[in-house]
């Protein structure tokens, strides 16, 4: 006869104990260990936010796109347009190291030009 024990320490890991001493299993004296799949968990993912302002030029927020991202020129132009006329636009979503690195070269890269442009991060919320 079988039992599974409650209140094991170690995560994911099932002990089953054999209460019959002549069990047929004949390592660790009638103990099967069940391991299960890890429960792996993804990690947070954060949104990177371009604000719109009035004075950055459209042309320096393109070259952003492209440098800090990798898009294309055609589809930086997107972005850019859609951020200009919306106030704001989502750049890319990554974890939260990420998206906090690329935001922050983003501001960097703004304050060296003298541009005004700026970019957050926000969490997603499924
Ligand atoms: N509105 C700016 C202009 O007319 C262009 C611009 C687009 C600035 C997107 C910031 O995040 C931005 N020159």
């Amino acid at each position: 006869m079988f039992r599974l024990c409650q209140g094991n320490d170690q995560k994911n890991v099932k002990i089953i104990q054999s209460s019959d001493s002549n069990s047929d299993i004949s390592s660790d004296q009638g103990t099967i260990v069940l391991e299960d799949k890890p429960e792996l968990k993804e990690p947070p993912l954060y949104q990177v936010v371009l604000l719109n302002d009035d004075f950055t030029p459209m042309d320096f927020v393109i070259y952003i796109l492209q440098s800090i991202f990798g898009y294309e020129h055609e589809r930086s132009t997107q972005i850019m347009l859609a951020v200009h006329t919306k106030g704001k636009g989502v750049c890319g979503i990554f974890p939260k190291e990420i998206a906090e690195m690329k935001s922050h070269e983003i501001n960097e890269m703004a304050k060296a030009h003298e541009h005004p442009l700026i970019s957050e991060i926000e969490p997603m919320t499924d």
